[in-house]
């Protein structure tokens, strides 16, 4: 391919002899080192550099189609990405992972302890994080312009290390060998300011920000499966203006009150804010906001820019995806943008920026949805508290003139509020400054126009639209079950199912092919001893996802100790089970942690005691991550989505564990309902209360005490933790489901137990176990990412493919 400057770009050979050559010549020219005296961290690097080099020349490609076509970009804002191990993901789409293996043997290297060395960036929490990176490699699979800004944290999310059960955190200093995967791109860094003062000169706004730091950004790439096209994670990390250095200071001996400035410049990039759906109302979160919105923005403009020419030309070209409220003072900073330091009157900016803008909310905890103090976001963002006035002044005059003599209304939806203290209310601005806001499940949104966001749905239905969650089907199905997906292909006689998982239906008529479900059941069975926790014969039933009360893990471990118990009584008669948690708790979500570590407790008894020999086993593997979950996902029986109905947005674990083949036992929840839509009643264990039911009844005079004293297994179970058999920590896990039992445990428990035993049933007939198991992968090819793309590009983005000439 011609390139714009006329280079011809040479085509790196993905032959063993090609790669081969091009790994040596790395390691020479680029590493500095030869084989005989390099390091496994030497042939690594090298083996990146390689495998990078050729998605490199796709880069360039794609850059060079992209500028020629001048298409509406699609850009995702997010403070948070969990983009998974780099090395297996790039090795897959580059076509190189045979050539690479057989190149690094033919050097002496053990691929396998090479491989082992790749660190993945733990940029982000939980499904927000996930969500975001499966959103990207489908973007690229699909060939649409897109580019994903974020922040480039020094250290991503926690280590976590269980100490006498209990959860440390132990800071994870990713690349702290450095990134063999990142281009820094040094040239396009901006200025980001803080603090200071407005005024008004010559008509105009200006802000003259009291303190100043610079954004560098690097680049990742993000590959396209099957297509040429390779698209960028562009991640801003916070660095010092030469300025701040104090060369008085230093000079006269004070080395740290030198820096100090530096510092505290840099800390803005230093960590991941580990929450999971709780605001952390701290100042330097609101800064690390603001500054991955205005250095992002300023890239969007300049790449506008290198385009065009007319601003009235930017939301055509433009559609900003704001993943969740983190990134929503790019409302206020656009308008700052255009009208401040473009000249734009205010109303042609405002159409430009409700045009350009679109809002993901991922929750419906009302204690998630984030507010910021007045004060300290006036003091740290002058103007842009100034603009989110003008923005609520209008908003106001527009609810009063729909709603004449609803005051209530007014206070419900003004931007501010006023009591106890006054908030600006992010997820208002959000809605209010866009042309969509959409939910995550088909429940999520239903019961986010019908609670949070009524109000706002009552003035502005038509802005509200669904996009139910996916995950791709490269990373969870392909990369993480390598034997299921050669299973698929030839059951399929195809591998088109990887870019177009609807394909997978073909499995359907499979399950009359007992040759099929025999060598399905092997794949689960060497996929459970390649994990090598538990008994590979065993049921694996599997929870992971982060710790939170409303996600329940209290009702499994419930189930656990009750399972427990039926065996010390002797004539247990439920089939051999391995439960394996996996999942972290935010450090200060103390009663999460107390979960944590009363599982830990009960592992500890239940592995020691021999009467489970054979029966139980509880496993709980320390920090899982993407690269656990990529073992522990095609290995799992049967997948845990126990949420009290109408607390999980969507969930997205749900769907990963039931393309592999795993069944639901599950509420009616978040995307649980539509998984088994699809995978039909007969395939999917159902419990408990939904939505409704339970809103009922937290709404009326729940007693969970009622159900402690009618239902005998549970009595029992509270019983033991109560009297500290396991430990101080299960006293107080127990006094708060007995006395509070916000998300209605003991309610759901008789229901959920009895379900297992449905479950043990089924899982006795192995040959109408893996019938059902191979029906949830056949019937959930809807669950991928490609889909949720599909439908975010029909309903909000409306941008189109580019192709890039392979
Ligand atoms: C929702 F609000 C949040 C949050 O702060 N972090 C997070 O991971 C999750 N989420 C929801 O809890 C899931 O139900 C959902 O599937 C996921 O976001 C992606 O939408």
């Amino acid at each position: 391919m011609d390139l714009r400057n006329g280079v011809e770009l040479r085509s790196l050979g993905t032959s063993p002899a090609a790669f081969k050559e091009d790994l040596l010549s790395n390691l020479y020219y680029r590493r500095g080192t030869t084989v005989e005296s390099a390091s496994a961290q030497d042939a690594y690097e090298t083996l990146a550099l390689t495998v990078r080099d050729r998605l490199a020349e796709r880069r360039a490609r794609t850059a060079a189609a992209h500028y020629a076509a001048n298409p509406r970009w699609v850009y995702y804002l997010s403070a948070e990405y969990l983009l998974g191990p780099q090395l297996e993901q790039n090795l897959l789409y580059s076509g190189t992972a045979e050539a690479a293996r057989t190149a690094l043997e033919a050097c002496g290297f053990a691929p396998d302890e090479i491989a082992a060395l790749d660190v993945e960036p733990g940029l982000g929490n939980g499904g927000l994080g996930r969500l975001a990176a499966c959103l990207l490699d489908s973007l690229a699979t699909m060939d649409i312009p897109a580019v994903g800004y974020g922040i480039r944290y020094d250290l991503g999310i926690f280590k976590q290390e269980f100490h006498d059960g209990r959860q440390v955190e132990r800071p994870d200093d990713w690349a702290f060998q450095g990134d063999p995967w990142e281009f820094p791109a040094p040239d396009d860094r901006q200025v980001v300011g803080f603090y200071g003062s407005t005024s008004v000169v010559g008509g105009r706004t200006v802000w003259t920000p009291g303190e100043t730091v610079l954004g560098e950004p690097s680049h990742l790439l993000v590959p396209g499966y099957g297509t040429a096209t390779v698209n960028i994670v562009r991640l801003w990390r916070a660095q010092a203006s030469e300025a701040s250095f104090d060369l008085t200071r230093f000079a006269a001996g004070q080395y740290a009150e030198a820096v100090q400035d530096a510092v505290r410049a840099e800390n803005i990039s230093k960590v991941l804010y580990p929450d999971d759906s709780t605001p952390a109302g701290r100042e330097l979160r609101l800064k690390q906001q603001y500054f991955l919105v205005s250095c992002s923005l300023r890239d969007i403009v300049r790449r506008f820019r290198l385009r065009n020419g007319d601003w009235a030309d930017f939301a055509s070209k433009t559609a900003i995806q704001l993943n969740d409220t983190h990134p929503v003072l790019a409302i206020p900073e656009l308008m700052r943008l255009l009208v401040d330091e473009e000249g734009l009157d205010w109303d042609h900016a405002w159409s430009l920026v409700r045009r350009t803008f679109n809002y993901t909310c991922h929750t419906l905890l009302p204690e998630a949805l984030e507010t910021w103090p007045v004060d300290m976001l006036g003091r740290l963002l002058p103007r842009h508290l100034e603009i989110i006035y003008l923005i609520n002044a209008e908003l106001l005059d527009e609810v009063r003139a729909r709603f004449p003599d609803d005051l209530d209304r007014v206070r419900r939806m003004s931007l501010i509020q006023e009591e106890p203290t006054r908030q600006v209310r992010m997820a208002n601005l959000a809605v209010t400054g866009t042309t969509r806001t959409n939910g995550v499940a088909a429940l999520h949104t239903q019961l986010l126009t019908s609670t949070v966001l009524r109000d706002f749905h009552d003035l502005w239905p038509d802005r509200f639209v669904n996009v139910t969650n996916g995950v791709s089907p490269r990373r969870f199905v392909r990369l993480a079950d390598p034997l299921v997906s050669a299973l698929i292909s030839d059951g399929l006689g195809t591998d088109r199912w990887l870019s177009d998982l609807s394909l997978l239906s073909g499995l359907a008529p499979l399950v009359a092919d007992a040759s099929f479900r025999s060598r399905w059941r092997d794949v689960k069975r060497a996929n459970k001893a390649a994990l090598g926790l538990g008994d590979p014969a065993a049921l694996l039933d599997v929870m992971v996802k982060r710790f939170h009360e409303y996600k329940r893990q209290q009702l499994k471990l419930l189930h656990v100790i009750t399972l427990y118990h039926r065996i010390l009584a002797g004539g247990y008669d439920g089939v051999p089970r391995t439960v394996l948690f996996g999942g972290k708790a935010a450090p200060a979500y103390h009663a999460a942690k107390n979960i944590i570590h009363l599982i830990n407790a009960v592992a500890a008894r239940v592995n020691a005691d021999p009467a489970t020999d054979g029966l139980l086993t509880v496993v709980f593997p320390a920090n899982y991550n993407i690269t656990l979950a990529e073992r522990v996902i095609p290995a799992a029986d049967l997948s845990e989505q126990i949420s009290m109905a109408g607390k999980e947005a969507s969930g997205t674990g749900n769907m990963k564990l039931s393309l592999n083949g795993a069944l639901t036992i599950g509420t009616l929840d978040g995307a649980n309902i539509e998984i088994r839509d699809r995978v039909g009643a007969d395939n999917f264990f159902l419990f408990g209360l939904n939505a409704a039911e339970a809103l009922t009844l937290r709404s009326g005079d729940y007693r969970p005490r009622d159900h402690y004293a009618a239902d005998g297994e549970l009595r029992a179970a509270l019983d033991v933790i109560s009297a500290g058999a396991f430990g101080g920590v299960g006293q107080e896990v127990a006094a708060s489901l007995l006395d509070r039992d916000e998300y209605l445990t003991l309610a759901d428990y008789r229901s959920y137990v009895d379900r297992q035993s449905d479950v043990d049933a089924a899982w006795r007939d192995q040959e109408r176990w893996t019938t059902m198991s191979i029906l949830n992968t056949a019937r959930t090819g809807y669950f991928s990412s490609d889909r949720t793309v599909a439908d975010y590009l029909t309903h909000i983005w409306h941008a189109s493919p580019v192709r890039v000439d392979a």
